[in-house]
Order: structure tokens, then C-alpha cells, then sequence
């Protein structure tokens, strides 16, 4: 297959905060200068105590450690909010928009600061202290954004746990982190439907031994719930009276920040912890330099922020950035498939960042939706979470930013904090499906098995050979675990879990995680560069792949492919589908079986839970494992009645 390249365009080289010639230079200063660049880039943000020691860093066991700034002293709320609602009070912080479209709110940072010291005091009268743990289970509403803020603003470390999650997963999350605080809602409303948010936090103090003291409950759809004497407060109640006054503590560069589980290849959710100094310089920068942001620009990030990405970019980045930030309750097919592209229009949206599963979800759905819209205040589009196709890159860069935005695929992890690997759009080409370079202080390395660091044009392990301001600092109470997980495989590296090309170009193209490898007849395999070949059959909307016992090739290709709402279903169509992999890549990646699914199991981020597809693939039936946290878990019904039709 020959490469799209896409150069940056003309304007944009012209008026772009870096350049191509910018982005060489300071590439070259964080690797060979890290002090006297990071100690720059520090002054973006306003320091109680500026840093004199800026990086100080080991992966190797003997004397590990990650610290950064760690002379320095900052509060994050004050650098998220007071410091531009004392510059521009005015200006608009947050605009939200509900599920419901008739639904509205506009925040401006004088209202941020005003509702988060509310709430900070609120939490300090219930005896919250600094370095306390905070359970947040909130949906998209703006009170989500004052609860992190206010834990910020107090010193406390919040633990935003995803509305979608289960009372068994949240109860183990409350339980990891011993928080004695919950602060949810009666109910979240997603698509037109309730969520039973607090009958879920009920049910989860029901289930085990937890040491939660207030469950603080914001009324968002005044549904009926059942509130504890004693324990439970509304929101509205708990703030009202309070003080607008509450002195941002001063907080040490290392100190904790917050919590966020994150699910690994083995055990229980890990807590990856962030610290407030090193973290909040990472997500400003990213947000500044990867989507050109300039004061008065409107940017959405269409995540949740009970996900990495809802963090970083929806808020710390942003906010740090004096950025006007879009938050959206909602789901991109309701009331209709054009949800996405009125809220853009409505909100005059310049920068939209959101994930390929998204878009492939409304890709399927006709252009129509798209094109029915104006759309013309987009400048840029990023997209996260996973590999992208082409031909999703292509419809988001050619339908719906008609062909004028840059796209930044952006390569990074729950545990970097932010972005790793992007494009800058005034100094990068793009090539569809490559997350293209790594960012400044960012030193990726491609590692065979056995740790042996690979050069050129190559496929291998991706690590990465030195720290970076915005790493994860340990797992919450595991720190042998942190290390094990990340720095044992290729001692003195930290290990991404993701396979990676490099091409001739110095593009790096994320070709899955590793353990979705596939190793057919001593040849790798990635699921990713079969499924992009499957979605690029004007039949499919999706398609995942798993690797399966083979007698003769060691491994097989096991592909579950869900058709477009305009194809069925054949024997014909099978046939035709395993042919036309044989013609996108080779006869290495024809699909051994190919299962039609009416749908595919997603976690409630959109990721698909291939642990559940491999286990279908191998006949293991019994060993499928905790499929509670599937967004649909019905659908796994569905594949196992498909799969002897298949095989
Ligand atoms: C931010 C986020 C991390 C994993 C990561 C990788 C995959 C994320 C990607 C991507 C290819 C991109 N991933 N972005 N793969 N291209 N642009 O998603 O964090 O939920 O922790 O997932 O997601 O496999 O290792 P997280």
C-alpha cells in the first residue's frame, strides 16, 4: 500500500505557533538540555515557589526515581482558574451543553472560582484535608469540573471514576484508595436515558467495608433517590452559605494530584497517580503546542472526564490555558446522528477532538448528517484512544472538516499523562494512520524481545528511554507493582505495552498493543493493520481481530467484522471479504475464520475488550471473565451464537 503524505498547508506553516524549523529546535534542546528547556517551559504556569531543580530521574532499579520540579510549589486549581479569572473574569471557562439539546450553561472563570471555592470549603467543613482521597462518580455536568478543582484547590486527591462503571468496580475503587468521600449525582441522562448514579453508589457501600463518611449528591435530573440521614448531603445544600473565599493551598511540585484506575493485561484496575507539578506543565504544553491553541479559541474534547483524555484535555490542559472548553453530556447519536456537528456549529466549536471509534460509529450512518451542517468554524481535528484507520482519518478529514484541517492523531497513555506522539499541525505532514513524531523530551525506542534497541525503518516494542515532566509517579499503593508493570521488562525503559512501526520517514505507527500481536508462521502480525484493511471494504463498519490456536501456523487470524446498515450477511460476502485481505496486505494476514457480529464488545470508553474476542476465538467459553464492564453486555451472547456458523 503507497502512503498519503499531506504537507503541512501553507497557511498554517505561515501562522503556526511552531514551525517545522521551531519544532527541530526544541526537539534538540529538551534531548540534549533538559534543565534549561523545562525550566521554560515551567514559567507557563504561575509557581507559589518557582523550581530550581528540574529533573531528577532514573528508570534503572537501583536508584529509580521520577521527580521533577520538585523544589517548586504551585497550587493547580489557582493556575486553572483565579489567575485568568483575575485577568479576564469574564471571559467564558466552560460552556456546557446537556444532553438534551434545549439544555445550556455558560461558566465564565470569575463563576469558576466563585463555585470551586464554594466547594472547597464545603469539603474542608467535612474535614477533608490535603492529601485525603475524594471519589468522584459524576457525569458530564459542570459540577464534575468544580469537584476536581476544588480537591485541587484543597490539596485533596480525587478519584474520578467513569458514570458507567458498576457499583462492584466502583466500590473497589472507593476501596483501593480508602476515600472517606463520594461526590455524585441523583442520576446522569445519556442518549435520553437515566443512569441510577447514586443507587449504584448506594449499592456499592452496600457491598463492602468502606470507610465513606458523606456522599455528597448534586440533583441533575431530580429523579427519586433514597438519601441516608447522616451520610448523604445535596450538593446544592452543601455549598450554599459558603464562602467564595478559600486560599489555594500551596502544594509541592511531587505532591499527589489524583488517582485514575486504569485496566492492565493482568489483576485488578491499577490507580496511576499523577502529582500536581510535572503533570500540569505536560498538559499545558500539549494543549498549547499539539492543537495550536490561541486565547479566545473554543475547544471541546469530546470525552468523558472519568477518562484520561476528559483529564488532561477537557480540563487541566485547557483551563491551565485559559481556554474555553466545551463539555458535553451527551452521546453523538441523540437525538440524531447530527448531534456532533450542531453542537460545533452552536458553540462555533474551532478545535474538536474525539476518538476514531466515534467517528466510525457515525461514518456508517451516511454523510448527510455531516454535510447537512456548517461546520466552518473547525481549524483543527484530533483524534485518540486507538490506531486510526484511514479511511476514518480520511471521512473526518474530508467530510467533516471538508478537506481544510489538519488532523493529530495523538499516541499516548492514562499513565503519560498526555500526549507523546502527534503531530504539530504547523510543522508536521501527516500521513493518515501515523501519530507521526514524538513530542519535545519525548525519546521512543523500538526494542526487539529481548530488549535489543532497533534502528531505522522497523517494527518492535515501543518504550521510551527517559522521563517526561507529565509520567505517572507510581500505582496508588504499589509501587513494586509500578515498577514490575512498566520498568522490569526492558530494564532502565519504560515499556508502553504497544507494538510500533517506524518508517523510513521517522514515523512512528502504533500498530496495536502487543499482546494483540498476532505471530502467524513466525510472522507478525498486527490486528490492526488487518482490521484498517477490513474497514476499508465499503461493506464493513467495524471489524476486530484476535489471534487463535493454529495447528500449522502456531497462530491464526480470527476476525469479527459488523457490516454497514446497507450489507448483509453471506457466505459470498465472507468469501469476498478474506479475499480482499489477501489483496490489501498479503496471503500472511488472510483471516482464518470471519464472524459476522451484529456488534462488538466495548468497554464504556468505546475500547474493544479483545480479551473477550480471543477467548471466543479459542473456544474457551467458560473462561470469558468479568464482562460486567461492557457497554452492551448482551452482545457476547450474540457472538457465541455466531461463532459455529462461522467456524
Ligand atoms: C489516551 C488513552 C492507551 C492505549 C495505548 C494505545 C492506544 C491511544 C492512540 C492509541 C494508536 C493513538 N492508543 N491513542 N493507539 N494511536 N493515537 O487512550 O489512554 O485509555 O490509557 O489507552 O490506547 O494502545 O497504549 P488509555
Amino acid at each position: 500500500m503507497t502512503e498519503a503524505s499531506y504537507p503541512v498547508p501553507a497557511e498554517w506553516a505561515k501562522d503556526a505557533l511552531i514551525d517545522a524549523a521551531a519544532s527541530d529546535r526544541m526537539y534538540a534542546e529538551a534531548a540534549t538540555d533538559p534543565d534549561a528547556f523545562w525550566s521554560k517551559e515551567a514559567k507557563r504556569l504561575d509557581w507559589i515557589v518557582a523550581p530550581t531543580k528540574i529533573k531528577d530521574t532514573s528508570f534503572d532499579e537501583s536508584d529509580f526515581r521520577i521527580r521533577w520540579f520538585e523544589d517548586g510549589q504551585l497550587n493547580v486549581a489557582a493556575n486553572c482558574v483565579d489567575r485568568h479569572a483575575d485577568a479576564r473574569p469574564d471571559a467564558i471557562a466552560i460552556l456546557w451543553e446537556g444532553d438534551n439539546p434545549d439544555e445550556s450553561r455558560k461558566i465564565s472563570y470569575a463563576e469558576l472560582r466563585d463555585e470551586v471555592s464554594k466547594l472547597a470549603n464545603c469539603l474542608k467543613s467535612r474535614g477533608v484535608t490535603k492529601g485525603d482521597r475524594v471519589t468522584i462518580y459524576l457525569p458530564m455536568i459542570p459540577e464534575a469540573a468544580f469537584a476536581m478543582l476544588a480537591c485541587a484547590r484543597i490539596g485533596a486527591i480525587h478519584s474520578v471514576v467513569f458514570g458507567g462503571f458498576s457499583p462492584e468496580s466502583l466500590c473497589n475503587r472507593i476501596h483501593d484508595c480508602d476515600s472517606r468521600i463520594v461526590i455524585t449525582a441523583d442520576e446522569g441522562l445519556r442518549g435520553g436515558k437515566t443512569v441510577p448514579l447514586k443507587a449504584n453508589v448506594d449499592a456499592a457501600l452496600d457491598h463492602g467495608d468502606l470507610a465513606v463518611e458523606t456522599v455528597i449528591v448534586v440533583r441533575r435530573t431530580g429523579g427519586k433517590v433514597t438519601m441516608t440521614e447522616g451520610r448523604d448531603c445535596w450538593y446544592h445544600e452543601c455549598v450554599e452559605g459558603q464562602s467564595t473565599d478559600c486560599a489555594p493551598e500551596p502544594m509541592n511540585a511531587e505532591d499527589p494530584l489524583f488517582i485514575l484506575y486504569t485496566s492492565g493485561s493482568t489483576g485488578q484496575p491499577k490507580g496511576v497517580l499523577h502529582t500536581s507539578g510535572g503533570y500540569l506543565v505536560w498538559a499545558s504544553m500539549t494543549h498549547e503546542y499539539v492543537f495550536n491553541y490561541r486565547q479566545g479559541e473554543i475547544f471541546w474534547c469530546a470525552a468523558d472526564v472519568g477518562w484520561v483524555t476528559g483529564h488532561t484535555y477537557s480540563l487541566y490542559g485547557a483551563l491551565a490555558n485559559g481556554a474555553t472548553t466545551v463539555m458535553f453530556e451527551g452521546v453523538p447519536n441523540y437525538p440524531d446522528h447530527s448531534r456532533f456537528w450542531q453542537i460545533v456549529d452552536k458553540y462555533q466549536v474551532n478545535i474538536l477532538y474525539t476518538a476514531p471509534t466515534a467517528l466510525r460509529s457515525l461514518m456508517r450512518e451516511g454523510d448527510d448528517w455531516v454535510t447537512r451542517t456548517s461546520r466552518k468554524s473547525l481549524r483543527l481535528l484530533g483524534s485518540v484512544g486507538e490506531p486510526i484507520n484511514p479511511e476514518a482519518w480520511n471521512w473526518y478529514h474530508n467530510v467533516v472538516g471538508d478537506g481544510r484541517c489538519p488532523i493529530v492523531d495523538t499516541w499516548w497513555q492514562t499513565e503519560t499523562g498526555g500526549h507523546m506522539i502527534s503531530p504539530l499541525p504547523g510543522a508536521t505532514a501527516l500521513k493518515p494512520g501515523s501519530a507521526t513524531k514524538p513530542l519535545f523530551g519525548v525519546i521512543p525506542e523500538l526494542v526487539d524481545a529481548e530488549g535489543k534497541v532497533l534502528d531505522g525503518a522497523v517494527e518492535g516494542n515501543l518504550v521510551i528511554a527517559d522521563s517526561w515532566p507529565g509520567q505517572m509517579r507510581t500505582v496508588w499503593n504499589d509501587h513494586e507493582r509500578f515498577f514490575q508493570t512498566y520498568f522490569s521488562t526492558y530494564p532502565g525503559k519504560y515499556f508502553t505495552g504497544d507494538g510500533c512501526r517506524r518508517d523510513e520517514d521517522g514515523y512512528y505507527w502504533i500498530t496495536g498493543r502487543v499482546d494483540d500481536v498476532i505471530n502467524v508462521s513466525g510472522h507478525r502480525m498486527g490486528t490492526a493493520e488487518v482490521e484498517s484493511a477490513l474497514v476499508a471494504h465499503a461493506k464493513v463498519a467495524e471489524a476486530a481481530v484476535v489471534g487463535m490456536p493454529h495447528d500449522l501456523k502456531g497462530q491464526g487470524i480470527y476476525a469479527y467484522v459488523t457490516l454497514n446498515a446497507n450489507a448483509e450477511p453471506s457466505a459470498d460476502l465472507r468469501k469476498e471479504l478474506v479475499q480482499w485481505v489477501r489483496r490489501e496486505i498479503g496471503p500472511i494476514a488472510t483471516p482464518d475464520i470471519l464472524q459476522f457480529a451484529p456488534a462488538l464488545p466495548k468497554t464504556r470508553s468505546g475500547k474493544i475488550m479483545r480479551r473477550i474476542l480471543r477467548k471466543i476465538a479459542e473456544n474457551q467459553l467458560d473462561q470469558l471473565g468479568d464482562t460486567s464492564t461492557l457497554a452492551d453486555p448482551a452482545v457476547v451472547d450474540a457472538l457465541i451464537a455466531g461463532r459455529e456458523e462461522a467456524t
